[in-house]
């Protein structure tokens, strides 16, 4: 990790608000935007100032036929963010994504969006995927920007908690 930049990835099932978290969190309009019927077919990418950091935010496309670019975007994170679509609940590929970003043994937070139409109970998120209590699970909305920077801050907290240790 260089001094004050981080590689941030969302990472999340097809359709659970990547692209929109990317947009509204940082307050700027994709540049470049590849998608195909409103389904991200490249991956996004902003630079925005938090704190003393600069984050390099990256969203990966969440459709399977895209899925071996994950790997490719997940190279020299520092940590990760899954982002859960609380109206499909937790699916196989919020397992997959778990088990990928625990094999890059990086900090990361979960994400539980469009909580303005549905929720989900952080406690038995944390149980039906078998993480520990202290992964910060966090219910948000993205299209009205609810709790995003409260979801980057947390993982910026466990990532810098991870490096004095
Ligand atoms: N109600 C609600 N809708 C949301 C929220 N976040 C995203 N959406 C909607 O969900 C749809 C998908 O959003 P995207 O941001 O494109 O999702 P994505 O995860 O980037 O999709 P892929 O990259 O194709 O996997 C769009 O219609 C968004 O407007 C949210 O917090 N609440
Ligand atoms: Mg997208």
């Amino acid at each position: 990790m260089s001094e004050d930049m981080l590689k941030v990835v969302v990472f999340g099932a097809l359709n659970a608000g990547k692209t929109t978290f990317v947009e509204k969190l940082s307050g700027q309009k994709l540049f470049l935007k590849g998608e195909y019927e409103n389904i991200t077919t490249s991956f996004d990418f902003v630079q925005m100032e938090q704190g003393n950091f600069l984050i390099h935010l990256f969203a990966s496309p969440g459709h399977r036929r895209f899925s071996f670019m994950w790997d490719t975007l997940a190279t020299g994170m520092d940590g990760a963010i899954l982002l859960i679509d609380s109206t499909v609940g937790i699916t196989p590929v919020d397992h997959e994504l778990i088990k990928f970003i625990l094999n890059y043994d990086v900090p990361y937070v979960i994400a539980v969006n469009k909580n303005d139409i549905c929720s989900l109970e952080p406690t038995n998120v944390r149980k039906e995927l078998d993480i520990s209590d202290e992964i910060p699970v966090i219910n948000t909305s993205a299209i009205i920007n609810q709790n995003l920077v409260n979801v980057l801050d947390s993982l910026i907290q466990t990532i810098a908690e991870k490096n004095i240790v």
